[in-house]
């Protein structure tokens, strides 16, 4: 999965409109977008198809999806019938958990991001911990596409380590969290940003300012 600008949009905002307004003005720069709880709860899974029909966009679901393996499976049956490309599933559910999703994605012929460590600072508490593990069986699940932090490099360095040059690793916490785009993007494959963007007055020019800091 190819991101143009290697910049994936996080479009956690509340309604349809909202979201059709944000995606008019950084059409330009981004073809690929998040879409999470937020907006999906708001307006139901259709919001994926109207926005990949509107505007062309690949959509990532981010339902980080934890569950048992048989629960799983409909979550992601679900979400790859309302047009998804690709889904995030957690790690630390276990390998059948995981195999659930990996099953369903290949059913689809769609992508499915395993996350490892997360972003935020509640991650080191108990995530972290484990978040080398998670990879390790990401790689042993033959699963080639992960999520990892732009707010702890020296972590997101350990992760491409484990999961191979080869892996496809986006990585979100740029801006809001702190995180450094350009920084981020000579380990990931791709960042993920959301607030300062969409909660910019022009969210058109943060993403060409951001663009141009990525250089
Ligand atoms: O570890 C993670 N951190 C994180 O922020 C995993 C995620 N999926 N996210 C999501 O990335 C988060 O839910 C939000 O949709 C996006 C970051 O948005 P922002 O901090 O740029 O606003």
């Amino acid at each position: 999965m190819n991101m143009k600008n290697n910049l994936i949009l996080a479009l956690d905002v509340g309604s349809e409109s909202e979201s059709i307004s944000i995606c008019d003005s950084i059409k330009d720069y981004i073809d690929t977008i998040k879409i999470g709880y937020p907006l999906a709860l708001a307006e139901g899974l259709e919001i994926i198809g109207k926005l990949k029909d509107k505007f062309g966009f690949k959509v990532i679901c981010d339902f980080k999806v934890a569950d048992i393996d048989a629960t799983n499976s409909k979550i992601c049956e679900e979400t790859f019938k309302a047009g998804a490309d690709a889904i995030i599933c957690h790690g630390f559910v276990g390998s059948d958990s995981v195999q659930a999703c990996l099953d369903v994605a290949n059913k689809y012929e769609k992508e499915l991001f395993l996350l490892t460590e997360m972003s935020h600072p509640g991650a080191k508490m108990f995530l972290q911990k484990n978040a080398d593990a998670i990879a390790e069986m990401g790689v042993d699940m033959g699963i080639t596409n992960y999520v990892a932090p732009a707010t702890r490099l020296d972590r997101l360095a350990d992760i491409r380590r484990i999961v191979g040059e080869d892996a496809y690793i986006i990585s979100p916490g740029v801006g809001k969290q702190g995180g450094d785009g350009k920084k981020t993007l000579e380990i990931s494959n791709a960042i993920i940003v959301g607030r300062s963007i969409y909660e910019s007055d022009n969210p058109k020019g943060a993403c060409e300012k951001l663009i141009e800091s990525l250089k």
